[in-house]
């Protein structure tokens, strides 16, 4: 795949919906029952206006349970399969395991979603392998402790000079720089301030001359500014997913699909008249 399959190349934003089959996140009834749920719910982001569809079998949530590649491998396969059938669109896979990796693309998967920037053991040579397109993210620490009094020097300089350094580890893996995205992985061992200096700067990214993700959607970023429960962050994520916009994000991650693909009819609207 390369980027021509969703809007000329990125010249303006695409909606990437988050859907997400841990099995916390449908009701269980077996394993028909939870990709059935999560085919539902793939069709309407689709209705709704997503480009994409990142697909994700494991939480990062602090606190969550990991879980072992296969078991992983077992929820997400049947759901990219069954979407694959029906959808011509972009099928990411969210997933930091080589092995998950391989059997998503094999399955259908069109790209790589990792939180980890293909820093675990054999992700980086397994994605080079699969010729996929691949978003780095950047994360200090692991997610179980990463929010316990995040650190860094310069926040928008450290989390460029790592992303410029996975880049490069990428490229000399043999993935083409044209299938590079990176994102500064918002919420991810960020105080509330360091999520806001990167969002304000977040324009600065273009440097690394490869699209930027941007993904804020109903994260505590908003939620704890605003005293919001997850439910009602809408607001706050619009707002975030705009100025995500303005400053130059190509992809925006988001649970609202329908509310984002109008913000993003309007920032185009905007940038396309006189
Ligand atoms: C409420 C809603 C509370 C969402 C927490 C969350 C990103 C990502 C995640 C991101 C990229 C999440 C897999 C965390 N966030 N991938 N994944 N960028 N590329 N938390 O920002 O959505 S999961």
């Amino acid at each position: 795949m390369d980027f021509s399959k969703v809007s000329h190349n990125f010249q303006t934003p695409v909606v990437m919906g988050i859907l997400n089959v841990t099995p916390d996140s449908f009701s269980d009834g077996g394993q028909f029952d939870s990709v059935d749920a999560a085919l539902k719910q793939a069709r309407q982001m689709i209705a709704d206006g997503a480009n994409m569809i990142d697909i994700g079998g494991e939480s990062t949530r602090p606190g969550a349970q990991p879980v072992s590649a296969e078991d992983e491998i077992t929820r997400v396969v049947p759901v990219i399969q069954a979407l694959r059938k029906e959808f011509d669109g972009v099928i990411s896979i969210d997933t930091n395991k080589a092995q998950v990796m391989s059997a998503a693309v094999n399955a259908g998967a069109d790209m790589i979603n990792d939180v980890c920037a293909l820093q675990q053991s054999g992700a980086l040579e397994t994605a080079a392998s699969l010729n996929v397109p691949v978003c780095l993210m950047h994360m200090q620490g692991e997610p179980r402790t990463m929010q316990d009094n995040p650190t860094y020097e310069s926040v928008v300089g450290d989390v460029y000079d790592f992303l410029q350094q996975r880049i490069d580890a990428c490229v000399q893996a043999g993935i083409s720089i044209d299938r590079i995205m990176v994102d500064p992985g918002f919420g991810f061992g960020k105080s509330l301030e360091h999520n806001y200096q990167l969002l304000k700067h977040l324009n600065k990214f273009q440097y690394l001359n490869v699209p930027v993700l941007a993904g804020m959607s109903r994260k505590s970023m908003i939620g704890k500014l605003l005293d919001r429960d997850t439910p009602e962050r809408l607001a706050g994520s619009l707002a975030c997913a705009m100025l995500a916009c303005v400053k130059g994000a190509s992809i925006l991650r988001v649970h609202d699909v329908a509310e984002t693909s109008d913000l993003v009819t309007i920032f185009n609207q905007t940038n396309s008249v006189e």
